[in-house]
């Protein structure tokens, strides 16, 4: 008899994989049902050590499907969500909003509903909606955006996570659903899928093909250490108020160019190359539309009422971050095997 039935969606992808793991070598008295439909970006290598672990288990399955959310809230007496399945990347959502609205926004809805439904008796529950920083939008050079930035998000994939947050939170004042939300900032580490800039950038040094960096590389973000990110969650899954917001950030701003030099040194020195050898293959490419300037996060309130902090040293966990790339070759072709390289052929000749 387990104390909590958590189900946590999205669990074999890059966030949800360091959720899983966190949550099923910490609380052995949780059981953790990790829900997911395992889309090109779900991947259950990367959670091979928990496979005998008592309190872990794996269900495949479409949060966009009525009937696999009510059969899995039925056979696991679901007490508590962690909802983290959705589509992640920006660009695909440029090309592709459609895959992005049925499952950030209807997704979400039939979880919540199932929720609403299931959740009538008066033990403890919680929906806890794992959102992004990219619902408020950009900012220019100044400023930071903390939990009263109003919405206003540009792409098809902000927007339709804007959309899941508006309704979890309609859920929880009409339907009195126990909620929280909270707004993250770019995360980095292992086990990210090869389409967002940190490993693209690693795995075309160690190809040794040109780094796509779009526009000017002015852009900014707030780069946060993934595992942070899951202890974040685990202290306002425990320990955060019913209703309220929490935005998480690692207070560490990069513009896009510089982290990219940041890697080509770091990935030149562990290769043992010649300092300089991949900044020569650095290419400015058209520009992604819409693209969002500036994302920088305040996280004082989860600092000063959770006390939670980002633990770890940029460089060194970045360092850790390539090396883990380098090691891991054998995930990264078995990741890539699939419909990526069919979608940057078609759509980003530019880039490979
Ligand atoms: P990811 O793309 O690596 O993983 C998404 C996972 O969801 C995959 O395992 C995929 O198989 C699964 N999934 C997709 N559609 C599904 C469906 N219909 N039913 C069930 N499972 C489905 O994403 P990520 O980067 O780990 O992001 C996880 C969550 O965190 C997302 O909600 C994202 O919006 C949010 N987030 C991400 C970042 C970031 O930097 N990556 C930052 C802030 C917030
Ligand atoms: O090849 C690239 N070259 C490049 O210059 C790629 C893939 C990206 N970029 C730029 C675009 C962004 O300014 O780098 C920055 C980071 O891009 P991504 O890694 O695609 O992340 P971003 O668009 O910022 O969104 C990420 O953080 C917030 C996640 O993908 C989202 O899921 C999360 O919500």
């Amino acid at each position: 008899m387990f104390d909590k039935n958590i189900l946590i969606t999205g669990g074999a992808g890059f966030i949800g994989s360091h959720v899983v793991r966190l949550m099923v070598n910490q609380y052995p008295h949780y059981r953790m049902i990790n829900f997911d439909a395992l889309t090109y970006a779900g991947n259950l290598i990367s959670l091979q050590d928990l496979e005998s672990k008592d309190n872990y288990v794996f269900v495949k399955g479409d949060i966009t499907s009525e009937q696999d959310v009510r059969q899995v809230f039925q056979q696991f007496h679901i007490t508590h969500v962690i909802h983290l399945a959705a589509e992640s990347h920006v660009d695909r959502s440029i090309l592709d909003p459609m895959a992005f609205i049925k499952t950030n926004v209807l997704g979400t809805a039939q979880l919540l509903n199932a929720a609403q439904k299931h959740w009538q008796d008066d033990k403890a529950h919680l929906f806890y909606h794992v959102s992004t920083d990219e619902v408020f939008g950009a900012l220019g050079a100044e400023g930071k955006f903390n939990e009263q930035t109003p919405y206003d998000p540009h792409s098809p994939y902000s927007a339709s996570k804007a959309s899941s947050d508006h309704l979890v939170r309609a859920y929880a004042d009409t339907y009195q659903l126990p909620v929280v939300i909270s707004n993250c900032s770019n995360n980095y580490g292992s086990h990210q899928f090869p389409e967002k800039l940190i490993p693209v950038i690693i795995q075309n040094i160690v190809d040794q093909k040109p780094l796509p960096v779009y526009g000017k590389g002015e852009n900014v973000r707030d780069w946060l250490w993934v595992e942070d990110h899951a202890r974040a969650i685990d202290c306002i899954f425990h320990n955060g108020q019913l209703g309220q917001t929490y935005c998480i950030g690692g207070n560490n701003e990069w513009k896009n160019i510089d982290l990219v030099h940041q890697l080509c040194k770091i990935t030149d020195r562990l290769l043992g190359r010649a300092e300089g050898n991949a900044a020569s293959r650095i290419q400015f490419v058209t520009d992604r539309k819409g693209h969002d300037f500036r994302y920088a996060i305040d996280a004082s309130k989860l600092e000063n009422q959770l006390n939670w902090h980002p633990t770890q040293d940029f460089e060194q966990a970045l360092t850790q971050t390539v090396k883990w790339y380098l090691d891991n070759q054998e995930w990264l072709s078995s990741v890539k095997s699939g419909d990526y390289l069919r979608y940057y052929e078609a759509n980003y000749q530019d880039r490979i």
